[in-house]
């Protein structure tokens, strides 16, 4: 029933009614900011506000734009707590509004929190995940049932201003973080109202077919090959288990000089297999291995990032970490997900 609802109708109380446009208007100093290492929804919901403001917000990456999204407008503009901590540090301190977009919980600003936490300004939180820390917020926007920040903030923006007020600049932006946060509207896309969102913003001349080229043809030579000797090395399939995996070796990374950038999308690989209903990819880091999981159907992977490795996100696309060694976590996952005697 509730997917036939407009976004608009499901924010409980109307942000027509909230103090969010005087805010937004009225504050001298507003700073936005969005998580650690960066997608395209972080991105694309962060540039749409410097835009939409009129070039007047800071705003800040803890760990600065990723190049895959520094052709964005405005991505010039971003300030990175890697680079300029201190700076950061002082922009959340003065600010009289702060906006986050794309995170839940304060843990995924990394060092920027305390700063965060502790500046007098005003704080407005606009996300698409589940359970927001609203104690640390003034003004909770949260709609875990859109596909991307960039959606909740398009809605927003369209019912503080009306669609007609929204910028190209900041179309574009909305655009690339619906089309990266959905797998350009293969999952996370189930509500009619992300289409409406995406109509809207396509009439705006934004050259969407560029867009998606800048999203997806973007490998090098190497990470293709890559990925080419990934998936003939290191994809196991359980067909009767309606799971599949990839695990990556740091030895495999340093010998095609793949960062974790690089494996961006890998996982989804596990996923193309017709049997497949979960995947995963475990990859070696230094100290830790990290694990992405995906799920097509029911399997609620969120829950089982969170309660076995140290995770969460999504119910069908969720992340983690492991301190053991990669054979263990291997292990654990196929005891997770392997059906017995397979
Ligand atoms: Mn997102």
């Amino acid at each position: 029933m509730e997917r036939k609802l407009h976004p608009l109708t499901l924010i409980e109380q109307p942000i027509a009614d909230t103090p969010l446009r005087e805010w937004l208007e009225s504050s001298e100093k507003v700073v936005v900011i969005s998580h650690m290492n960066a997608d395209g929804d972080a991105v694309g919901s962060l540039l749409s506000w410097y835009h939409m403001l009129g070039g007047r917000p800071g705003v800040i990456l803890p760990n600065g734009c990723p190049p895959a999204f520094s052709w964005m407008p405005g991505a010039d503009r971003i300030v990175s707590g890697d680079a300029e901590r201190e700076r950061c540090e002082r922009m959340l301190t003065e600010a009289d509004l702060i906006v986050g977009v794309d995170f839940n919980a304060l843990s995924r600003i990394d060092f920027l929190a305390p700063a965060l936490r502790e500046s007098k300004a005003r704080k407005v939180l606009l996300d698409h995940h589940h359970n927001p820390e609203i104690e640390a917020f003034d003004l909770v926007v949260s709609l875990s049932h859109l596909s991307s920040a960039c959606e909740v903030v398009y809605w927003t923006m369209n019912h503080l201003w009306g669609d007609e007020a929204i910028p190209r600049d900041t179309a574009r932006c909305l655009y690339t973080g619906i089309c990266t946060d959905t797998g350009s509207f293969s999952y996370s896309s189930e509500q009619p109202s992300v289409y409406e969102a995406a109509a809207n913003l396509v009439a705006k001349d934004i050259n969407a077919a560029g867009i998606h080229n800048q999203i997806n043809d973007i490998y090098t030579e190497n990470r293709l090959r890559f990925y080419g000797y990934v998936l003939t090395n290191r994809l196991r399939v359980f067909p009767e288990s309606h799971f599949a995996y990839i695990y990556v070796t740091l030895d495999d990374q340093k010998q095609f000089g793949i960062t974790a950038a690089d494996m961006e999308g890998l996982v989804s690989y596990a996923m193309i297999l017709k049997e497949t209903h979960v995947g995963a990819l475990v990859r070696e880091e230094p100290t830790r291995n990290r694990i992405s999981l995906r799920s097509k159907y029911d399997v609620d992977v969120n829950e089982i990032a969170r309660t076995y490795f140290n995770g969460g996100g999504h119910i069908k696309a969720s992340g983690g970490q492991s301190t053991t060694s990669l054979q263990e976590t291997i292990e654990l996952l196929e005891k997770l997900f392997l059906k017995k005697g397979k």
